[in-house]
């Protein structure tokens, strides 16, 4: 696989998107403002920014919504509800993620788990998150560093994320809310098989 295309993740590119978005605003409103001859003032020059401006709201609330329409199949939230084929526990601890298969049968504190765990691949799989600590992010990410799917590990909550992986290989589990001082460490595993 290229580089390029190990670049071109979904985050990086809706970066881009929005660089160029702005890059375009500040462009129009400085040609607009350049092409207007001296002897109109101010004002006249400011109705035609205006004019552009009305333009460019309406062809991006169009973008937005065509966007909105096209990136809300693929959001993962309409699976929450159905039916698991397995079921996973994860605990958030400072710093890092005890994780095991099925459901979670002592406290979060007494929790026996791995920082790696094994799931099937087509599945529906339920993760029950927790903590044992304080709050954590419980994310998922490809190979690739894209953020497949997240959640909060809360203590004395258990939140519920259904998520099935298309793909066999390897995933990693990165936390996403800042609790302490090596959270950036606090990194995990999953196998897909
Ligand atoms: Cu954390």
């Amino acid at each position: 696989m290229s580089s390029i295309t190990i670049l071109m993740t979904l985050q990086n590119l809706a970066g881009i998107l929005t660089l160029a978005g702005a890059t375009i605003v500040v462009a129009v409103v400085i040609f607009v403002l350049l092409s207007a001859s001296e002897e109109e003032d101010k004002d006249t020059a400011k109705h035609k920014v205006y004019a552009v401006r009305t333009k460019y709201f309406a062809i991006l609330t169009l973008v937005l919504v065509a966007g909105l329409i096209i990136s809300l199949r693929l959001v993962p939230y309409p699976r929450a509800g159905s039916v698991a084929d397995e079921t996973v526990t994860i605990v958030g601890v400072q710093w890092f993620w005890r994780m095991g298969n099925g459901e979670m049968t002592t406290g979060p504190v007494e929790f026996v788990g791995s920082n790696e765990v094994t799931v099937p691949s087509q599945k529906n799989i339920k993760f029950v998150v927790t903590s044992a600590d304080v709050n954590h992010g419980f994310g998922i990410y490809d190979s690739k560093g894209s953020l497949l799917t997240q959640t909060q590990a809360m203590p004395q909550y258990k939140n519920l994320l259904y998520y099935k992986f298309d793909n066999p290989g390897e995933y990693y589990v990165v936390c996403m809310e800042y609790c302490g001082q090596t959270h950036s460490y606090m990194v995990g595993k999953i196998h897909v098989q």
